[in-house]
């Protein structure tokens, strides 16, 4: 089993149900835990601008999936949950970005690990720490990471305070 963090984002509908869905999705997975689920936050928008206010939310998994095959099940997420690519940076129902995985590097065309702009991202950094445990090593380089950026500047803000993942996708009977 790898540990591995999630970065979940989105800003057109029901943007909490839209998380919702995404961490249901993951949990329905029979490769994937989902061992921790941040607070949501609401962030400005990043890369383009001009666009609606996204929720954001990290979430630890432990797979045993390898990095390429947790990167096609966050795709047919996407895809199942009706996310269509029009630009870029623009709008979207829902994007899983993977952030790290176990201890490991991957430079290729279609992954890379870390992800290339997390370590600049408050909108990825502040739900992160807050899930991130103390033993995994990479915790004292967001840490530091945050520490260089102000938070409220960045326009990321506590929208809904999360306890666990059974608080955040409650039972469905
Ligand atoms: O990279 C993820 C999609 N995305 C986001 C996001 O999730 N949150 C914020 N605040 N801005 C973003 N710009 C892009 S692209």
């Amino acid at each position: 089993m790898t540990k591995a963090y999630l970065s979940i984002g989105t800003n057109i509908g029901e943007r909490e149900q839209n998380l919702q869905d995404a961490v249901k999705l993951l949990i329905a997975h029979e490769a994937i835990s989902v061992t921790a689920v941040s607070s949501i936050y609401e962030t400005a928008a990043v890369g383009f601008t001009e666009q609606a206010d996204f929720l954001n939310i990290a979430v630890a998994i432990e797979t045993k999936l390898d990095a390429f095959e947790l990167l096609a099940q966050c795709q047919k997420i996407e895809n199942d949950l009706g996310r269509v690519r029009e630009f870029r940076w623009g709008p979207r129902i829902i994007d899983l970005d993977i952030l790290l995985y176990g201890k490991e590097r991957f430079d290729t065309e279609s992954l890379t690990i870390p992800h290339p702009r997390m370590y600049e991202r408050a909108f990825v950094l502040v739900p992160l720490e807050e899930i991130m445990t103390q033993k995994y090593g990479m915790l004292v380089d967001v840490q530091k990471a945050l520490n260089a950026l102000d938070i409220e500047k960045e326009g990321v803000m506590l929208w809904k305070k999360i306890n666990t993942v059974a608080e955040f996708v409650p039972f469905e009977s």
